[in-house]
């Protein structure tokens, strides 16, 4: 059924073989960057899924192996471990209210992980996302370099989308820069935001940079709104790949990343997106923007929302169950 694998090649393992998951799965065998364990708790959706990607590769022209399955053993000797499982939001639902459910999810698949690829890179990507990837930082013991979470490169896409939109211009001459949280409380820094270089305060007034700004915060919930079953996966797969494709391919991309925090920007033991150079070892480095006092009180407001949440993750695993 498979072709024969010649020598070791880079295994990335996707933990929830859902929307995202499988989208990712395809991204990453297509690309030719890995290949591709799925692993999800249902019985035979994952393998179903493996052998539908593997019968596309003569058209697709990629040589991936891709196994589907539902044992953690099957993953060992992955480099990179992504862990997509857990519940997605439903119409109204905040991505805070996923916490609970999704909590004990994302511990559980990230020991089950570690456990088979100790030297891993992790990245994380059910939400709500920054208070996901702290817990999967608890629950490994990795080095904060080697775990981290996927939204700012999402967030900053959408941004990035909206003022192409707006604009009239091609998406791909268009950068942007979303810190903060994963949620209502990110921090687009439009000053930074530019086409081709020209920044975006040049070529569009404030008023229409808000309107930018809020769709973008918006930009998870007005596409729940219109699918009414589940949320976005098609960007979120590809932010993800550009992640996993930096980390393979030791580009060094500065992508803004939900990394854990040890006193940059003033902040302290808690996970939120922030420029990261991200190669082969992980995170290579964090830089420290000089941001306005606006642009840090914003993103320390961001902080406590996901520090709250963080306490509020740790009462529900000292609970008993
Ligand atoms: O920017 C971002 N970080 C995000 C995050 C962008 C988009 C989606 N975002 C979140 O990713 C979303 O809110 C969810 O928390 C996850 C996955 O979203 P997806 O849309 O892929 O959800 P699905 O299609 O429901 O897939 C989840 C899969 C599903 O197949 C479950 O059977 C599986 O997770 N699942 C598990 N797999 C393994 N182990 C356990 N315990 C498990 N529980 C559920």
């Amino acid at each position: 059924m498979s072709y024969p694998i010649p020598c070791h090649l880079p295994r990335v393992t996707i933990v929830g073989a859902g929307r995202v998951g499988s989208t990712l799965a395809q991204r990453i065998a297509e690309k030719n960057l890995a290949d591709v364990v799925l692993l999800d708790i249902v019985e035979g959706m994952p393998q179903g899924l493996a052998l539908d990607l593997l019968e596309a590769r003569g058209i697709e022209l990629h040589n991936r192996q891709i196994i589907g399955t539902n044992n953690y053993a099957d993953t060992a000797g992955s480099e990179i471990v992504v862990i997509t499982a857990g519940l997605p939001r439903k119409p109204g639902m905040s991505r805070d209210d996923l916490l609970r459910t999704n909590a004990k999810i994302v511990v559980e698949a990230a020991k089950g992980a570690i456990a088979h690829s100790p030297n891993a890179i992790f990245i994380i990507v059910t939400n709500p996302l920054d208070v996901m990837t702290y817990l999967a930082w608890q629950a490994t013991g990795l080095p904060r370099d080697r775990i981290m979470g996927m939204a700012g490169v999402l967030d900053s896409a959408r941004f990035e989308t909206f003022i192409a939109l707006e604009l009239g211009v091609l998406p791909a001459d268009v950068k942007a820069m979303v810190l903060g949280s994963h949620g209502d409380l990110m921090v687009p820094l439009s000053r930074y935001a530019t086409v081709n270089g020209i920044p975006i305060t040049e070529l569009l007034d404030a008023a229409t940079i808000n309107r930018l700004i809020e769709r973008t915060r918006n930009g998870g919930a007005e596409i729940v709104e219109l699918m009414q079953t589940g949320g976005a996966f098609f960007a979120p797969a590809s932010a993800t790949s550009m992640m996993v494709e930096s980390i393979l391919l030791n580009q060094s991309r500065l992508l803004p990343i939900a990394a854990y925090l040890k006193g940059e920007y003033g902040l302290e033991d808690v996970v939120i997106g922030v420029p990261c150079r991200l190669g082969c070892s992980g995170i290579e480095s964090i830089l420290e923007l000089n941001l306005s006092d606006f642009e840090l009180k914003a993103l320390h407001t961001s902080a406590q929302s996901v520090r709250k949440n963080i306490e509020r993750s740790q009462e529900i695993f000292a609970a008993p169950s």
